[in-house]
C-alpha cells in the first residue's frame, strides 16, 4: 500500500470521524491549542493544515507523475496572482466540503465562520492577475502538468478604506496571520545577478564565449502553493521567489570592514520581493520593477533546467520539456535570459539556441493602451542588465536582416519593428523582444486580438501573420459560481447533475426552464436571498442601509478613465435631477454599487471615488428620493469581497470606450451569476452578447472603428454639452459644488470632460441612457427579466477558463489536455 494514497491515515482520510481527529490533532499539536480556548482564526489555521495534508498529498502525487512519464509542462510566467483564499475552494475540489461541515458542525464549530477567516494573497493588481490564477485552476482541472511562477511579494496590492469619502491605503499584511498553504523549499534556491560588465574567454574548444561579471548576486527562494484541480489528481503549483540576500557577499564585505555596505547590500536583496507595484496599465520606468522582473524570470527559467535534468532530458531539447508563456510583457526578459543561460552556460551555438527559445515562448497581450506598453531606458537597461543588453542587440541585428530581407527598403518600418526605439532617447521595446522570442502571440478576445494585429503589433502581423491568434479569456466556474453562489449551484446541481462545474457545456440544459414558472420563482429567490446577503455586508462595511428588491446596478473592477465610471455617475445623476424636477418621475428603484482601487498616484481616479462617495451623501438621504436611488462605494474590492459581490448583481455594467478593454472578465463572472449586461462592443462584451442573444443584453455606444473615426476627425465633447440639455443639467450641477461641499472639488473631473474627454463619455452619453431606460422597463416585467437572467445563465458555457485553458493546449502549447465531454 502507498504511504501516501489518501484514507489509509487519520491525516488523509475523508470521512467525517477522520477530519475531526485530523482537525483536534492539529489544533492541539501543531498549534498548541486546547480546544477550549481556540479563537476562529486557530479554527481557520486548523482546518488549514488539515486540508494541506490532503492537498500536499495530491500535489507530490501529481508531481510525480509527470516526471515519470516526461510530459511537456506549461510554464505560466506572470508577476501577478490573485488566488483568492485557498480553503473553501479545496474543498470544493476534493469533493469533502460536506464531510468536513458535519466534522466541525459535531464540535459546535460553524464551517462558514471558519472560512470567512482566511486574508487572501492580493498578489495582483486586477484583471491580469486573477486570470493566472483561473488558469492554474484549470491547468489542473484539465490533467496538464503546469507550474505558474511568480513573485512571492511581502505586501501584495494595499488594501482600500474609505475615509471622509475618499480612498485612503493601507499596507497589505497577507502574512502576518501565516500562511498555511505555502511550503518554503529550502532545498530550491537560484542565484540571480545584476549590474557589472561582461568578459570574453576562449574555452577548450577554442570557443570565444562571454562571461557576466555581475556587481551583485542576490538569492532567489522558491514558496510552493499547490493548486488543486476539481475532480482531477493534478496539482498546479504556483511556485512564488522570494529575495534575499547571498551570505557569502555580506560577509565579504563584513570581514572587510565594511559594514555598511554589507548592510546595505542586505537590505536591498531584500527588498525586491517587498512589495507590488500597484499601477495598472501605467508603465513608469523603475529600476526596482525591471529588477523585479528579472529576478522571478531568471529564477523560474533556471528551476525549469533544474528540472529538464531531473527528468532525465536535455538541454537541447529544452521546448519539448518545457511551454513557456508570457503573461503580458513583465515577463519578457526571459528571452533574453534563456538565450543566455543556453549560449553561456550550456555553451549551444546562438542559432541553436535561437530555435529553441522561439519553440518554448508565447506572448499574451493583455492591453493596446500605450502607456502600458513597456520600455526601458537603454542606459537603465544596460547597467542592471550589461549581458541581456548585447543579447538583444545580437537578437536585434538578425531580425532586422530578416526584415530587410522581407521588405527591402523600408526603414520607417524597420525602426518600428526594432528592439530598440531610437526615436530621440532610446529604449528597449519589451513587446517587440516578446513578439521575436515567441512562436504564438495572442490576444484575450477576439476584438482584442483584430486590433492588436491593426495597430499596436501591425508590423508584427505583416511580417508573420501566421503567428497571431486569438484566446478569449475564461474564469472558473468553481470559484466564481459553485462557491460564490451556493444557491444558484444547487439548483444547477438539481438540474444538471454534481458534475456541472467540470463541464460547463451542461449549462446549455436550463434553456427550456426559462419558460417555466415554477423554475423561475426558485431562480428569482436564490436570487434575492443573495441580495440580502450583499446588503447585510453593504450595511456592516458602509453603514448605508439598502433594500433587496431594488434593482442592484453593479461596477466592480479597477478605477480607470477609460471604464468610465464617471459615465455611471452621470447617469445616476441624471436620475437624480429628474427627481428633484418631478418627485413622482416615475424612477425604478436601483442601489447602485462601485468598488475598485485607484492607483495611488492616478489623480483622477482618486477623484472618480470621490464623486461616488459625494453622490451617494447627496443622494442616499434625500427625502424626495425616497430610499428608490441608493449609492455605495464598497471598500477594498478583492476576489473575497468579489465573490458577494458577483452573485447578487443584476445588472452588470462593462460600459468602457469601445476599443479600450482588452476582454474584461467581471463580465463573464456576473453574467455566469445570471446578471443582464449592459455595455459597449468592447472586449469580450462582444463575444457575450453574440452568445447570449442581443435580445438579452443591453447594448449601446460607439463601435471601436467609430470611435477611431470621430477622434481623427477631431472630436469635440463641448457640441454634445451644448446640443443635449439633460447632460448639460448634469455636468453644471456637478459643477456647481452641489456635491461634497466644495465647489472646487469636481472641477478636475468637469475640465477634462469638457475641455478634452479622452474617452468620449459626452458622445456615448444620450445612448447610455436610452440603454438604461430599457433596463428600467425590462426590469418592470420580472417575468421576462427573469427568463433573460436564465438565458445568460445557459448560454455563457463558452466563457468557462477550462475551455480557454483546452484551446492553449491545443493551438499554442501543444500538450494534451484531458478532452472535454462534448
Ligand atoms: C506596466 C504596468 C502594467 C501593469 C499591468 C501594464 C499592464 C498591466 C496589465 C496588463 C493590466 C491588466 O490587468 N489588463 C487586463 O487583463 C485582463 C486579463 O486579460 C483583461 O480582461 C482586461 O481587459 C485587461 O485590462
Amino acid at each position: 500500500m502507498n504511504a501516501i494514497s489518501p484514507s489509509n491515515t487519520i491525516r488523509t482520510g475523508t470521512s467525517a470521524e477522520n477530519l475531526r481527529q485530523a482537525f483536534l490533532d492539529n489544533l492541539v499539536c501543531a498549534l498548541g491549542r486546547l480546544p477550549n480556548y481556540a479563537s476562529a482564526h486557530d479554527h481557520y489555521l486548523a482546518l488549514a493544515l488539515t486540508v494541506r495534508d490532503h492537498v500536499v498529498a495530491r500535489a507530490v502525487q501529481s508531481f510525480e507523475q509527470g516526471v515519470v512519464k516526461m510530459m511537456r509542462r506549461v510554464a505560466y510566467l506572470s508577476a501577478e496572482f490573485l488566488p483568492g483564499p485557498h480553503l473553501a475552494n479545496h474543498l470544493l475540489n476534493l469533493g469533502i466540503a460536506e464531510a468536513t461541515r458535519e466534522a466541525l458542525g459535531g464540535i459546535g464549530i460553524d464551517l462558514d465562520r471558519v472560512l470567512a477567516e482566511e486574508e487572501e494573497p492580493g498578489l495582483g493588481n486586477g484583471g491580469l492577475g486573477r486570470l493566472a490564477s483561473c488558469y492554474l485552476d484549470s491547468l489542473a482541472t484539465v490533467e496538464v502538468q503546469s507550474i505558474g511562477y511568480g513573485i512571492r511579494y511581502e505586501f501584495g496590492i494595499f488594501d482600500q478604506v474609505i475615509r471622509d469619502g475618499w480612498q485612503v491605503e493601507g499596507t497589505d499584511k497577507w502574512l502576518s496571520g501565516g500562511n498555511p498553504w505555502e511550503i518554503h523549499r529550502l532545498g530550491i534556491a537560484k542565484q540571480v545577478k545584476f549590474g557589472g560588465h561582461t568578459e570574453t574567454w576562449t574555452d577548450d574548444q577554442g570557443r570565444t564565449r562571454v562571461r557576466w561579471v555581475p556587481s551583485i548576486v542576490i538569492k532567489g527562494e522558491a514558496y510552493d502553493t499547490p493548486i488543486t484541480g476539481y475532480g482531477s489528481g493534478t496539482c498546479s503549483l504556483m511556485r512564488l521567489w522570494k529575495s534575499e540576500a547571498v551570505e557569502s557577499f555580506d560577509f565579504e564585505a563584513f570581514n572587510h570592514g565594511d559594514y555598511d555596505r554589507a548592510v546595505e547590500q542586505k537590505v536591498d536583496s531584500e527588498n525586491l520581493s517587498k512589495v507590488l507595484y500597484p499601477n495598472d496599465e501605467l508603465h513608469r520606468g523603475k529600476e526596482l520593477r525591471l529588477k523585479q522582473q528579472f529576478f522571478f524570470t531568471s529564477c523560474a527559467l533556471q528551476d525549469m533546467l533544474r528540472l529538464v535534468a531531473m527528468s532525465g532530458g536535455k538541454v537541447a531539447a529544452f521546448d519539448e520539456s518545457w511551454a513557456v508563456q508570457l503573461n503580458d510583457t513583465h515577463p519578457a526578459i526571459g528571452v533574453a535570459e534563456l538565450m543566455r543561460l543556453l549560449v553561456d552556460e550550456h555553451a549551444l551555438e546562438w542559432d541553436d539556441a535561437w530555435a529553441i527559445t522561439q519553440k518554448t515562448f508565447s506572448y499574451t497581450n493583455h492591453t493596446l493602451l500605450p502607456e502600458a506598453l513597456e520600455k526601458w531606458p537603454v542606459e537603465l537597461f544596460g547597467s542592471v542588465l550589461p549581458r541581456h543588453l548585447e543579447i538583444i542587440y545580437g537578437i536585434n541585428h538578425r531580425f532586422l536582416d530578416e526584415v530587410r530581407t522581407a521588405f527591402p527598403d523600408d526603414d520607417a518600418r524597420l525602426a518600428r519593428l526594432s528592439l530598440i526605439d531610437e526615436h530621440g532617447a532610446r529604449y528597449v521595446r519589451m513587446a517587440n523582444l516578446a513578439c521575436v522570442g515567441s512562436h504564438k502571440i495572442n490576444g484575450v478576445a477576439a476584438l482584442h486580438s483584430e486590433l492588436l494585429k491593426k495597430t499596436v503589433l501591425a508590423d508584427f502581423a505583416a511580417l508573420w501573420p501566421e503567428k497571431f491568434d486569438n484566446v478569449t479569456n475564461g474564469v472558473t466556474p468553481r470559484r466564481f459560481v459553485a462557491l460564490a453562489n451556493p444557491g444558484l449551484a444547487g439548483l444547477l446541481e438539481r438540474e444538471l447533475g454534481a458534475g456541472w462545474p467540470g463541464d460547463l457545456s451542461c449549462l446549455g440544459r436550463l434553456e427550456p426552464l426559462a419558460a417555466d414558472p415554477g423554475f423561475r420563482r426558485e431562480w428569482r429567490e436564490v436570487r434575492l436571498a443573495n441580495k440580502r446577503r450583499l446588503a447585510a455586508l453593504i450595511q456592516e462595511r458602509t453603514g448605508i442601509v439598502v433594500t433587496p428588491d431594488s434593482l442592484f446596478d453593479v461596477q466592480v473592477k479597477r478605477i480607470h478613465e477609460y471604464k468610465r465610471q464617471h459615465l455611471n455617475l452621470l447617469h445616476v445623476l441624471s436620475l437624480y435631477l429628474s427627481i428633484k424636477r418631478d418627485p413622482d418621475a416615475g424612477v425604478v428603484p436601483r442601489t447602485f454599487i462601485f468598488g475598485g482601487k485607484a492607483a495611488p498616484g492616478y489623480f483622477l481616479a482618486k477623484r472618480i471615488i470621490r464623486l461616488v462617495t459625494a453622490t451617494g451623501e447627496l443622494v442616499n438621504q434625500d427625502p424626495d428620493v425616497a430610499g428608490r436611488l441608493k449609492v455605495v462605494f464598497f471598500p477594498d474590492f478583492n476576489v473575497k469581497n468579489a465573490q458577494h459581490i458577483y452573485p447578487a448583481a443584476d445588472l452588470s455594467e462593462q460600459i468602457s470606450l469601445a476599443g479600450m478593454e482588452a476582454s474584461g472578465t467581471g463580465n463573464m463572472k456576473m453574467s455566469l451569476n445570471g446578471a443582464l449586461t449592459i455595455g459597449t462592443l468592447d472586449g469580450a462584451n462582444v463575444e457575450i452578447r453574440d452568445a447570449v442573444g442581443a435580445e438579452n443584453f443591453f447594448l449601446f455606444g460607439l463601435t471601436a472603428s467609430e470611435v477611431s473615426a470621430l477622434k481623427a476627425g477631431g472630436y469635440q465633447p463641448q457640441t454634445y454639452y451644448e446640443s443635449d440639455s439633460l447632460l448639460r443639467e448634469t455636468i453644471d450641477f456637478i459643477a456647481s459644488g452641489a456635491l461634497g461641499g466644495d465647489p472646487d472639488l469636481f472641477r478636475p473631473v468637469v475640465d477634462n470632460l469638457l475641455h478634452g474627454d479622452p474617452y468620449l463619455l459626452l458622445a456615448d452619453f444620450r445612448a447610455y441612457l436610452d440603454a438604461q431606460q430599457r433596463v428600467g422597463e425590462l426590469w418592470g416585467d420580472s417575468d421576462a427579466w427573469t427568463s433573460s437572467s436564465i438565458l445568460n445563465v445557459a448560454r455563457m458555457g463558452r466563457f468557462s477558463s477550462d475551455r480557454s485553458i483546452r484551446e492553449y493546449c491545443e493551438r499554442i502549447w501543444n500538450v494534451n489536455a484531458k478532452p472535454s465531454q462534448t
